[in-house]
């Protein structure tokens, strides 16, 4: 008999397992999907995946790698909760990159991570995927994370973490559960969400933050990935204050590119060096403090969900603890009562992003693809990012106009997460197109998850940018290191031949305008998954214009 799972608060209690619990827990909370690979301690939990798989689908990869940067591709290309299972030990430590990007993106994923028997668990006496101290290796890696010791705490437990998960500063988190224990069975109430509660808004700090804002002569707005659901309250404190909005990966398409106030790193650079007044809303604003500089005539307003993030580098003129969104909400009310009449900084911004797209033309070759993938994905379709030459001037010049369509990982930059994130993507959004851009290096690292892809259907087009070489550690070693070449060339696949073996489509392009072609074709084909391999020299370099000198405080 299939547990009922309530819609939405706790109902009656009813006989079930921890692992029904769980299950029912997820789809009370409104997942539909969870990536996984089986094995013994979780045959229990895929025994209840089965059963509830009207209401949850399993989506099974081929590395658990894979199935955790699927399920940070789908929390990030929806802003909602998502959740991966995986075995102990090697499954665990597999999908610990992705785990390690989630935390760094504030991704809401849950890891579900199986155990030895619960009463073994401490004693290295050498059971399957036995690992000395997961719990501890765990809790380095996420801010919440428990062991279900009992099936009453199952459904409690998993709601606890999908709280922790929303609320302050979102992130992943996870939870253990021994092979004896998924099996153990209850009277269970299904807990639906728990309550968050958020920061109260200081309103003596908005007012403060809007009459800074009102009075700034040069006021700036910098966002990061926790800008991403105020795109709203944004474009419309931009408007008022005439102030550029800077954004460089996780906080592009916060305000659309198309914005002649919407800028990237260098004109941002630039702007930073001239602002009286900034206003930073989930940023951590490294690159800014530590390379950029700051000095006394900048006061900075952060917005931040987590009160620590404030003054970690330096403390600012005012700060905000709470989620960008009703926190900036406040601020839009506000700041009227603060704020005159600005001349229109139009023209002034068309100037300044035309001066600095004439420089970046040193970028042509990798321009020039960027243009063809933006000519081609629709206004919604989704871009994902990965840690190669085509990458790294998308971050600077691929027009992005809606939130959360713009997929880069943040300062893990980890090589090889592009094509299973995008997959992730895809399967959640089936609804707009993804492409997703890799290197030959990156590619490689998930590459068996076509079969994935081909299983499940997921219509996601790859583009694989393909040197020959870890291209970018190839132009280090070859302009810093007097062209001593070491682990940095590579021998490929025809990625032609090999995509189309696992039945997916495949083409060559060795132009922008073919690749266009190509674009046109797999994006109107929503049958499955599709892989354009482009045939790349090197590229030029593009970290003048992202590592740059302190332009304050010198
Ligand atoms: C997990 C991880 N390992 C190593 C690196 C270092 N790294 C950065 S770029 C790169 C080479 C990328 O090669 P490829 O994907 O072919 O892209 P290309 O630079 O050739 O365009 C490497 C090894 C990294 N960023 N992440
Ligand atoms: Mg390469």
């Amino acid at each position: 008999m299939t547990p009922k799972a309530p819609r939405k608060a706790a109902t009656a209690p009813s006989a079930m397992t921890a692992a029904e619990a769980v299950v029912a827990t997820l789809i009370a909370h409104g997942l539909d999907s969870i990536y996984a690979l089986p094995g013994l301690q979780n045959d229990l939990l895929f025994d209840a995946l089965f059963r509830f798989s009207d209401r949850l689908r399993t989506v099974h990869t081929r590395h658990e790698q894979g199935a955790a940067y699927m399920a940070l591709g789908a929390a990030l290309a929806t802003g909602k909760p998502q959740a991966y299972a995986v075995v102990p030990g090697p499954g665990f430590l597999n999908s610990a990159a992705a785990l390690l990007t989630a935390y760094s993106m504030n991704a809401p994923v849950l890891a579900l991570i199986g155990q030895i028997p619960q009463a073994d668990i401490g004693r290295n006496l050498g059971h399957l995927h036995e690992i000395r101290d997961q719990d501890g290796i765990i809790e380095r890696l996420v801010d919440h994370s428990a062991r279900i010791r009992r099936p009453r705490e199952a459904s409690r437990a998993t709601a606890s973490a999908l709280r922790a998960m929303r609320m302050g500063r979102p992130g992943p988190a996870a939870l253990e559960c021994a092979i004896d224990v998924w099996g153990q069975s209850a009277q269970i109430t299904v807990q639906g969400p728990l309550p968050t509660d958020g920061p109260k808004v200081d309103s003596a700090a908005i007012r403060r933050a809007a009459k800074r804002l009102g009075a700034a002569k040069r006021p700036m707005i910098i966002c990061g990935g926790g800008a991403q659901d105020a795109a709203e309250e944004i474009t419309a404190l931009s408007a008022m204050l005439q102030a550029p909005v800077l954004g460089y990966r996780r906080g592009r398409g916060v305000l659309d590119s198309r914005d002649p106030l919407s800028v990237t790193l260098p004109v941002g650079r630039e702007l930073w060096g001239e602002a009286d007044v900034v206003l930073a809303v989930g940023t951590r604003l490294l690159i800014q403090f530590r390379q950029w500089g700051t000095d006394r005539d900048l006061a900075v307003i952060r917005v931040d969900a987590h009160p620590e993030e404030h003054d970690r580098l330096h403390r600012p003129a005012v700060a905000l603890t709470g989620d960008a969104r009703p926190t900036l909400q406040r601020l839009v009310a506000e700041l009227p009562s603060h704020n005159g009449r600005r001349a229109p900084r139009r023209d002034e911004m068309q100037e300044r992003q035309a001066r600095w797209r004439k420089r970046l033309e040193k970028l042509a070759p990798q321009i020039a693809f960027l243009d063809a993938i933006r000519a081609e994905l629709p206004e919604d379709g989704i871009f994902v990012d990965e840690v190669t030459q085509v990458g790294f001037a998308a971050r600077l010049a691929f027009p992005v106009y809606k939130p959360r369509t713009f997929l880069s990982p943040g300062y893990q930059d980890p090589l090889g997460w592009g094509f299973a994130t995008a997959l992730g993507a895809q399967y959640a959004r089936f609804d707009v197109p993804v492409v997703a851009i890799t290197g030959d290096g990156g590619f490689m690292y998930t590459a068996g998850e076509l079969a994935t892809a081909m299983l499940h259907r997921i219509p996601l087009t790859t583009i694989v940018f393909n040197d020959g070489a870890f291209g970018n550690v190839r132009r280090i070693q070859q302009e810093r290191y007097g062209n001593r070449l070491i682990g940095s060339e590579l021998a490929n696949p025809d990625f032609v031949a090999f995509a189309k073996s696992f039945g997916a489509g495949a083409v060559r392009a060795s132009t922008p305008e073919e690749l266009r072609r190509a674009l046109r074709r797999t994006l109107a084909d929503r049958s499955g998954p599709s892989v354009i391999e482009v045939p790349v020299g090197a590229m030029p370099s593009p970290w003048e214009f992202i590592f740059m000198d302190k332009i304050r405080g010198k």
